[in-house]
């Protein structure tokens, strides 16, 4: 039996730690040049969130909850030991681990990860959900190129922003993320499977965007790094054929205000039935979208020392 760690806001072990004062954030914060270069490329790489004790922790518990009968099971929203739709490779993906392990859970509350969202996104934000992706050796599956917000039309206005968390070092050997950078500015595009053919989304591109798409690039970086990318960014990852594996966690935010536009009949929304459900219309708050950063409570009197996106824009 596992509590269901969601119902307790703010970390429940020391893993991180919490700056006291507003000047403890400020070791965290990015500079103005990578802000920039977010809002032109659409994607920030190489941000260090985890030390190796972290990273370990991690590790361990991912490893308890691949085995499907683990305690804390049922918190999940998504769980898929393979959700590759080619019988030859594996791609374990799951939601909802902050519900489900004190690390995860802990992860939300990270410093090295508030304050980089707070200055991309620009506004206090929420947590959305956190997903793990896990491509063993040998045989990782695929995860197709798409845009984060083609999955989350159900929530509006789009003011969400992606943090992908290496728990290896990755590279293209082991199937580490591609980003297509400036394929923010290309509009939203219709969604394909997650886990299904790779180049499905070349389809619909203009010619003009083919061009850009050819320009990709890959996001190598050290275990415990972590990039952030835009909600319309198009991004995807290649198998894992290599001897290593390539685990990684990801954490979904929307900015504070955000607010359901899910249909009654969950249309709008499919797999997403086991989310925790806001009413159409109504803002998306509550126990299980707890609010992450309010900026004026932990940085309130250095707040215009802090550069965000919004002075940029
Ligand atoms: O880890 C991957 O390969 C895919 C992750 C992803 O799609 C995302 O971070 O939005």
């Amino acid at each position: 039996m596992t509590n269901d760690l969601g119902l307790t806001t703010g970390p429940i072990t020391s893993l991180f730690t919490c700056p006291e004062e507003p000047e403890d954030w400020l070791k965290y914060t990015l500079s103005e040049e990578q802000i920039r270069r977010f809002r032109d490329v659409g994607y920030l790489t190489g941000v260090k969130l985890l030390n190796p004790d972290q990273i370990e922790a991690l590790k361990n518990e991912l490893l308890e909850m691949t085995a499907p009968d683990h305690p804390g099971h049922e918190f999940f929203y998504e769980y898929h030991s393979n959700e590759s739709e080619d019988p030859d490779t594996t791609l374990f993906h799951a939601l909802g681990a902050w519900r489900v392990r004190p690390a995860f859970h802990d992860l939300l509350w990270n410093p090295a990860f508030l304050m980089p969202s707070y200055q991309l996104l620009g506004k206090d934000f929420r947590l959305f959900h956190d997903q793990l992706f896990s491509k063993p050796a040998r045989h990782g599956g695929v995860v197709a190129w798409h845009q984060d917000y083609s999955y989350w039309t159900w929530t509006a206005p789009m003011e969400h922003l992606t943090c992908w968390i290496g728990l290896d070092d990755t590279d293209s050997s082991n199937g580490c993320m591609y980003y297509v950078p400036g394929s923010h500015h290309w509009g939203l595009l219709e969604k394909k499977s997650l886990a299904g053919e790779m180049n499905a989304i070349r389809k619909q591109l203009t010619p003009g965007q083919l061009e850009d798409f050819d320009r990709k690039i890959p996001v190598e970086m050290k275990a415990g790094e972590a990039s952030f990318h835009h909600p319309l960014l198009m991004h995807g990852s290649y198998e894992n054929n290599s001897a290593r594996s390539r685990r990684a966690t990801i954490i979904n935010i929307f900015a504070e205000g955000v607010k359901s536009n899910r249909e009654d009949d969950g249309s709008n929304a499919p797999g997403a039935d086991n989310y925790p459900q806001v009413p159409k219309g109504e803002k998306m708050q509550g126990t299980y979208y707890p609010l992450l950063l309010e900026a004026e409570k932990s940085i309130g009197r250095i707040r215009s020392q802090i550069p965000t996106i919004t002075d940029f824009l």
